[in-house]
C-alpha cells in the first residue's frame, strides 16, 4: 500500500459536539451521518493521477476532512479509505500524449498530491489503495459477478479476449439496488451523464446502454494483467466497490466525492457492491460542489487549473487556502477568484491577532456556536463568522479559540 501522508495533530476540546447532518444525494434531504456503533466508516474517491492537485480536488477532500473532524469531536472513531485510479483511460492518454511512462506519470502525481494534502493538513486515509495493487481482487470480484449471471461478454474487434460488462437489469432483479437509485436523476439524465463521465452508452453489443465496463480485455500498447477473467485491466466503478468492501465492509457510513461522481460512478459502484455483498454500499452518499475557474468547471481536461502546489510555491500559506475554501458551503458551486484568496488571507491575519479580553465573548460559547454550525450540514461559512466575531471582540480564552480552529477546521493559528 502506498504511504498516505503524515497525520496532523488534532487538539482535544472540552465536552463534545454532535453527530452532523449531511445532505444525502439519494433522498435529496439532510440526514444524520451516523454510524450504527462508535465507528464512522468513510470512503472518498481518490485522484486519477495524471495532473497535480487543483483547487477543486482540494475542496472535495477538505469537505470530507471537515466531516471527519466533526465526527472525532462527537466522540466517534473514524476509519477512512481512499483509492488511487492509477490505471485508467485519461491517465494512459496523457502518458501517451506526453511520451511519459504511465507508471512514472502516476507516481510523480501521487507524490505531489500527498505533499499537497500534507501541506493542507488534511487527515490521511487509514487505507490508501492503488488499483494496480489490487488487480487480482478486482478480477476475482468480476469473476464472481460473471458466475452469478450478472456480467456478460462483449466481443472486441481488435483483441483476442472479450470485454466484460455489468448487467444492470440482472442486478436489479437480484438485489434491492436500482440504477440511478442513489441519485435524483431521471433516465434521460442518466444517459447523458454516462456519456459524459467515462461510460459508453453507444457501444454495440451491450444489453443496456447504461451497463458499465467491468473488465477491459488487453489492447495493443495498453497495460494488462493476467487474471481469472482473462488478460486485461479493471473498469472504473468496480475498483471502488472492491476496495471499499475490502477495507471498510458493506454498508459503510458515508461515500464521498465531488458532484461529478454521483452518476455514474457512485451509483454503479453501489450496484456492483449490492451484487457482490447483498447489502448497500453506503448509508449516505455525499457530494461536494464543483469549483469553477474562468467561467468553467476546473478540470484537468479543460486545463483551467489553479494548482495547490503553485499557490504554495508562491508562498500562500496553506491555512489561507483552507480558509478560502471553507468560506463556501462544501456543496455549493462557486468560482475561485484572487479576491476570495485575498479575503481569506485577511481573515487569517485577523484570527491570528485574536486578543484576550475578559469583557469580550466567552470562548466556550464560541465553541458551542461553531459546533452547532458544523453539525448542520458542515456549515463552514457559519462557523467562520462565529470566529470572526470572536476575533473582532476578543475572548476570555484565546487559546481555546485557537484550539477549536485547529481541531474543527484544521486552521493552525499558532
Ligand atoms: N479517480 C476518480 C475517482 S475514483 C476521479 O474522479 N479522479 S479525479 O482526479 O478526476 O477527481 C478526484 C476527486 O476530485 C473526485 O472526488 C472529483 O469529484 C473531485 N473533483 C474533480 N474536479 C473537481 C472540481 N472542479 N471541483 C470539485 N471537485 C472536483
Ligand atoms: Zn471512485
Amino acid at each position: 500500500m502506498p504511504d498516505s501522508w503524515p497525520r496532523p495533530s488534532v487538539p482535544s476540546l472540552p465536552g463534545s459536539g454532535s453527530v452532523p447532518s449531511l445532505f444525502d444525494t439519494t433522498t435529496g434531504r439532510l440526514r444524520p451521518a451516523a454510524p450504527e456503533g462508535d465507528l464512522a466508516r468513510l470512503y472518498v474517491c481518490g485522484i486519477t493521477p495524471y495532473d497535480a492537485t487543483h483547487i477543486g480536488h482540494a475542496n472535495t477532500y477538505l469537505a470530507f476532512d471537515t466531516l471527519q473532524r466533526v465526527w472525532l469531536d462527537a466522540g466517534l472513531d473514524v476509519r477512512y479509505a481512499q483509492n488511487i485510479t492509477d490505471v485508467d483511460d485519461p491517465l494512459l492518454e496523457r502518458a501517451n500524449a506526453t511520451g511519459v511512462d504511465w507508471r512514472a506519470l502516476a507516481d510523480s502525481q501521487v507524490a505531489l498530491f500527498r505533499a499537497d494534502m500534507a501541506a493542507l493538513r488534511l487527515l490521511p486515509p487509514h487505507d490508501y489503495v492503488a488499483v494496480t495493487e489490487v488487480v487480482d481482487e478486482i478480477a476475482e470480484a468480476v469473476g464472481t459477478l460473471k458466475d452469478r449471471g450478472l456480467a456478460y461478454a462483449v466481443p472486441t474487434a481488435d483483441s483476442a479476449g472479450d470485454d466484460l460488462y455489468f448487467d444492470i437489469a440482472a442486478a436489479e432483479r437480484a438485489t434491492t439496488w436500482l440504477v440511478g437509485s442513489t441519485t435524483q436523476f431521471d433516465h434521460g439524465q442518466l444517459l447523458t451523464l454516462s456519456a459524459e463521465h467515462g461510460g459508453d452508452p453507444d457501444r454495440a453489443g451491450k444489453h443496456d446502454p447504461l451497463d458499465p465496463l467491468l473488465w477491459r480485455a488487453e489492447r495493443a500498447g495498453e497495460p494488462a494483467w493476467d487474471s481469472v477473467v482473462g488478460r486485461g485491466r479493471p473498469g472504473w466503478h468496480i475498483e471502488c466497490s472492491v476496495i471499499a468492501l475490502d477495507r471498510l465492509g458493506a454498508d459503510f457510513t458515508v461515500q464521498g466525492g465531488g458532484a461529478d461522481l454521483a452518476f455514474p460512478h457512485h451509483d454503479l459502484s453501489a450496484g456492483h457492491a449490492a451484487a457482490l455483498s447483498g447489502r448497500p454500499l453506503a448509508g449516505l452518499y455525499s457530494h461536494a460542489g464543483l469549483i469553477a475557474y474562468q467561467g468553467e468547471k476546473m478540470s484537468k481536461s479543460l486545463g483551467n487549473l489553479v494548482l495547490v502546489s503553485q499557490l504554495r510555491e508562491q508562498g500562500v500559506p496553506a491555512a489561507g487556502i483552507r480558509l478560502a475554501l471553507l468560506a463556501h458551503r462544501y456543496r455549493d458551486e462557486w468560482e475561485w477568484t484572487e479576491q476570495g484568496l485575498d479575503d481569506a488571507l485577511a481573515r487569517l491575519d485577523a484570527w491570528r491577532g485574536i486578543r484576550e479580553n475578559p469583557a469580550g465573548l466567552r470562548a466556550l460559547d464560541v465553541l458551542t456556536a461553531v459546533r452547532e454550525r458544523l453539525a448542520d450540514d458542515l456549515d463552514t461559512p457559519g462557523a467562520l463568522s462565529e470566529i470572526d466575531r470572536a476575533a473582532a471582540s476578543g475572548v476570555d480564552d484565546p487559546d481555546l479559540v485557537r484550539s477549536l480552529a485547529d481541531a474543527l477546521l484544521g486552521i493552525d493559528l499558532r
